[in-house]
């Protein structure tokens, strides 16, 4: 049996359904009594980014070899004790990419040129009363990117595209690439005009961007958040952005998703976004055989296609 947590794709379902006796938890209105009367059947569990496999559901599926997320992200699901376990699991990554980098602009463009508000302008009929206010330029301004990975890299290309300097912070300086590396966000910060967060998400990097942080972006700085949520301190970020400390926010993710804090919606410097990076049928799709593809081939014995543990 496979169990999936949430629904998340119905083109995954489908694919699922065909292959394996497919459970559908939401579905089930008694968590404790569905795992109880399946807790020797169920070999595979597919999540995604707001629902995983944790400790408690490993411990309650002792029959459990894999965990297929559907994200790239791994942060609902308890790795250590995977390992321990023997349970292998596996990701989402590389196809859903250039979505999540192409949107990071998009958030970029949307903040800078306040394109959601010239939207509802015209909408409202307000064009007709005077010309929308002057906005800022974003080609050339500084992008701090943290986390160079897949994501992080391919926002920073599209950047130089926009004529931007590049800087980063990592764990470790990537002695092949000429962007410049700050070892703090603070440092990255005070020397960025334009924030973003593109890292996984651990205990390490929970609340990576704290008052000190929002404060060293300042006034004239704006923060992107396509990463998690929890990367961000929110309530910080409703006090800099409410006290003008920070110049503005563009965020696909939160805290609590899907609950976004209210004192956001009233502030014209942000952009709010329900968590839609990898959000498009293409991508889906690809992610979508990418959870199959894997379940085959760790059901069929052969090498797993995109392994994590
Ligand atoms: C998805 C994500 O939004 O890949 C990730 O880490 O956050 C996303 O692609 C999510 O898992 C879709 O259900």
């Amino acid at each position: 049996g496979v169990l999936m947590m949430c629904p998340m794709s119905s083109y995954l379902e489908n694919e699922l359904q065909k292959r394996f006796n497919l459970h559908r938890f939401w579905n089930s209105p008694e968590k404790s009594v569905f795992l109880e009367n399946h807790r020797n059947s169920i070999r595979a569990v597919v999540g995604n980014a707001s629902a995983g496999a944790d400790a408690q559901l490993i411990d309650d599926l002792p029959k459990l070899e894999i965990v297929s997320s559907f994200s790239v992200g791994l942060d609902k699901i308890d790795l250590g004790k995977c390992k321990e376990k023997g349970i292998r699991v596996t990701n989402t990554p590389d196809v859903l990419t250039e979505d999540v980098a192409d949107l990071a602009i998009g958030l970029i463009l949307a903040l800078l040129r306040r394109l959601c508000e010239c939207d509802r302008y015209v909408r409202s009929g307000k064009w007709k009363q005077g010309d929308f206010q002057l906005t800022t330029k974003f080609s050339g301004k500084s992008v701090g990117i943290i986390g160079l990975g897949r994501i992080g890299t391919a926002i920073a290309k599209r950047a130089e595209a926009f004529s931007c300097p590049i800087n980063y912070y990592s764990r470790t300086v990537k002695t092949d690439i000429a962007y410049k590396y700050y070892p703090t966000v603070v440092d990255l910060a005070k020397n960025s005009d334009i924030l973003v967060v593109a890292c996984p998400l651990t205990d390490k990097t929970k609340h990576i961007v704290n008052r000190q942080v929002m404060d060293a972006l300042g006034a004239k700085g704006v923060l992107i958040n396509i990463g998690r949520g929890p990367h961000v301190d929110e309530q910080e970020l409703v006090k800099a952005l409410t006290e003008g400390r920070l110049g503005g926010a563009a965020l696909d993710v939160f805290e609590q998703e899907p609950h976004v804090p209210e004192e956001l919606f009233a502030l014209e410097n942000v952009v709010l976004l329900p968590h839609v990076g990898s959000g498009t049928v293409e991508t889906r799709n690809a992610m979508a055989d990418l959870v199959v593809g894997n379940l085959e081939a760790h059901f069929t014995g052969k090498p797993l296609l995109t392994p994590v543990v």
